[in-house]
């Protein structure tokens, strides 16, 4: 419990108040439109909990994260949240915050090391959101022979390997689907118009294109004004499926530039401090995977909809 100090006319009263718990969140980055609307959500839920959040924006870095994770673990806070931007090299300092006894919670990526060292994960399917973006572009094509162009997501993170899994066990066995291009454009706009442009430069400007898949809707939508650039129709001379579910994509899908995406929910800290809530409190361990939903919409959705839902939540 933090002591307070409380000045008087009289003199100073030592007294304790009931202090706030305070949580270190190592935030990746803001990369894409929903890292944005996750770090607003993790801020509002922190803030209805009255827990005091100190936040860390690490720009892309891992060491950035793991230098956040050790001055957190100094400060002596009461937990860790940790998004981390790769799956690899997190031991040491996971290690270092469970012999400081300070639980650490994955936000919506994982880590190869052993779930010791962290209380639980929360996060939704990977490879089953790649698997859902697959099997879209099954059934949109049927039999029609179609090349694929992807845009995989940060090289070594959780997301950009799941999610290629997921999409490759999908069209597994429909020759007539062969992914012919394959390229990271690192969950950004900007990196995903200029590898998209250099797939329609590499594919006949584009008509040897039938489908995109990015592993994110922000490389999506960079590559839909690239598409446009290239004098062809997205949405139509290429079809469009993607992850995430950010306003932006629904607005394109709206005008028929989009056809598919899979939501991923920017809430993942409400599951998190219910669960290190429950840990405060009672010592209860949570499950090691906390598993949030994924929902596949295209455009007979109402995208206009359901971008009017979205626009204002941060994103
Ligand atoms: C996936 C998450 C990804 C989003 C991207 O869980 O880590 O990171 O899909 C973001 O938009 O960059």
């Amino acid at each position: 419990m933090k002591k307070t100090l409380f000045a008087s006319a009289s003199a100073l009263v030592l007294g304790t108040a009931a202090s706030a718990q305070v949580v270190g969140f190592s935030q990746i980055g803001s990369e894409s439109g929903w890292r944005a609307a996750e770090t607003t959500v993790t801020n509002q839920q922190a803030e209805e909990r009255g827990i005091d959040l100190q936040f860390s924006d690490a720009q892309q870095k891992q060491e950035n994260q793991i230098a956040a994770v050790r001055s957190f673990i100094a400060q002596g806070v009461d937990a860790i949240l940790l998004a981390p931007v790769v799956a690899t090299g997190w031991d040491a300092v996971l290690e270092e915050a469970k012999e400081a006894e300070i639980p650490v919670v994955l936000l919506d990526r994982m880590v190869d090391s052993d779930p010791s060292l962290y209380l639980t994960a929360v996060g939704s399917d990977l490879v089953h959101e790649g698997e859902v973006a697959g099997q879209f572009l099954v059934d949109q094509v049927g039999d029609e022979p179609c090349r694929v162009v992807e845009l995989q997501g940060t090289t070594g993170s959780s997301p950009a390997i799941d999610r290629a899994t997921g999409f490759r066990n999908a069209i597994e066995g429909h020759d007539n689907i062969e992914i012919v291009q394959s390229q990271t454009g690192d969950f950004t706009r900007a990196q995903g118009k200029t590898v998209m442009e250099a797939f329609l430069q590499a594919e006949n400007g584009g008509a040897d294109i039938c489908a995109l898949y990015a592993h994110n809707d922000d490389m999506a939508v960079g590559a839909i004004q690239a598409i446009k650039e290239a004098g062809l129709k997205p949405g139509e001379d290429v079809t469009i499926v993607s992850i995430d579910g950010v306003p932006d994509l629904f607005q394109a899908m709206a005008a028929g530039e989009a056809n598919a995406t899979v939501e991923l929910t920017p809430n993942m800290a409400g599951p998190a401090f219910d669960a290190l809530q429950a840990y405060w409190d009672n010592g209860t361990e949570p499950p090691k995977f906390i598993q949030t939903e994924s929902r596949l919409y295209t455009q007979s959705d109402d995208p206009q909809g359901e971008y009017d839902r979205r626009k204002d939540l941060g994103y």
